[in-house]
């Protein structure tokens, strides 16, 4: 981590007279994770801030130490554009420009006081901000938050529920410590938040061993009958409409990881999930080796994202959608034929 960035940070920090910490909208593990870590840290150097996200997180993410002091634009809209009229400095995590808020985009771009980014996404929007730690390779943004904490001598200060929320960031976006961002610095922070006390095992059981009836019944469905794998291509999709997800009663977060069963399977090199909402279909795209799925959505499916991760969409129904990848899929493999080739 750059020294010089994290001291102007830091110096903002203290300077500042109301903090706002903000994360991205349709919140995760790490969007949660390193805002409320954040707010922990800054809590136990008596320093007050509030977190003010543009929407709710999913119920797994309910129990992490201080979920309920977070205020959501969804939910109260008048409340949160009066956190941020008060406010003097802006904290922006695991996000790094703002079109990635959602409706409080016009907040952010009329933000009078300083913004701070600190973030691991690509393609960062700099010049929005005016100090900022953006370091891509980076597993997490809570792993950022410790280094940061760290960069400033002031590790006395991270306590259980801070650990908690660095811990649960880490572990979300790695899939549990696997993914190739994964470094040993990764595992040094892990084996400093265990040092101090904190229970992984209980996290890991809080944040996954929360399976519901319809979840697992939704799970089983898509599985059985929505899975297609197109053996010559390598890849797999699975798609889901609106009539579908209401079928099970869906909510946020209830596909998630869907992608990733797909992506599981043997000889599956790329995998694809099409989720329609109203009027859109939500595509996320995951590939192993170096497949760029984020070059696939951005040329034609108006989003982007990491290498391995990313995601697009198609305005329309899910057929339009459906039809639209089965005609572009074959050009693109044949494109990547090498990078394909290289996963054995
Ligand atoms: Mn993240």
């Amino acid at each position: 981590m750059n020294q010089e960035s994290a001291n102007q940070i830091f110096e903002l920090i203290t300077n500042a007279e109301n903090i706002v910490i903000v994360a991205h909208k349709a919140p995760d593990g790490d969007s949660i994770g390193s805002s409320l870590a954040l707010y922990h840290f800054l809590s136990a150097l008596s320093i007050d801030s509030t977190v003010c996200h543009p929407d709710k997180a999913p119920d797994f993410l309910e129990w992490m130490p201080g979920f309920s002091d977070i205020h959501t634009h969804e939910e109260s809209s008048a409340d949160v554009e009066n956190h941020l009229n008060r406010a003097d400095l802006l904290i922006c995590l695991d996000f790094n420009s703002p079109t990635r808020v959602g409706k409080m985009e016009n907040l952010l771009r009329n933000f009078e006081g300083k913004k701070v980014m600190i973030d691991h996404h690509l393609n960062p929007d700099l010049e929005f901000f005016d100090a900022y730690i953006s370091e891509p390779p980076v597993c997490s943004t809570a792993q950022l938050i410790f280094e940061f904490i760290e960069s400033q001598d002031k590790l006395e200060s991270l306590n259980l529920d801070c650990a908690a929320c660095i811990y649960t960031g880490i572990m979300t976006d790695t899939g549990s410590f696997r993914f190739s961002s994964v470094t040993s610095k990764t595992h040094r922070i892990g084996a400093h938040l265990l040092e101090i006390g904190l229970d992984q095992s209980k996290i890991h059981e809080r944040v996954f061993d929360q399976t519901t009836e319809d979840q697992i019944k939704l799970t089983s469905y898509t599985l059985l009958e929505k899975l297609v794998i197109k053996k010559d291509l390598e890849v797999a999709y699975i798609s889901l409409t609106q009539e579908e997800l209401a079928k099970f009663d869906a909510k946020k977060g209830d596909t998630e990881g869907l992608v990733n069963r797909a992506l599981g399977i043997k000889g599956v090199k790329m995998a694809v999930f099409l989720k329609e909402d109203v009027e859109i279909v939500k595509i996320s795209f995951r590939s192993k080796g170096k497949i760029p799925v984020n070059q696939l959505a951005q040329e034609h499916f108006e989003g982007g994202g990491h290498l391995n991760a990313a995601g697009g969409k198609v305005v329309g129904k899910m057929n339009s959608a459906l039809h639209k990848l089965v005609t572009i899929l074959p050009n693109f493999v044949n494109k990547n034929k090498a990078t394909f080739n290289e996963i054995s």
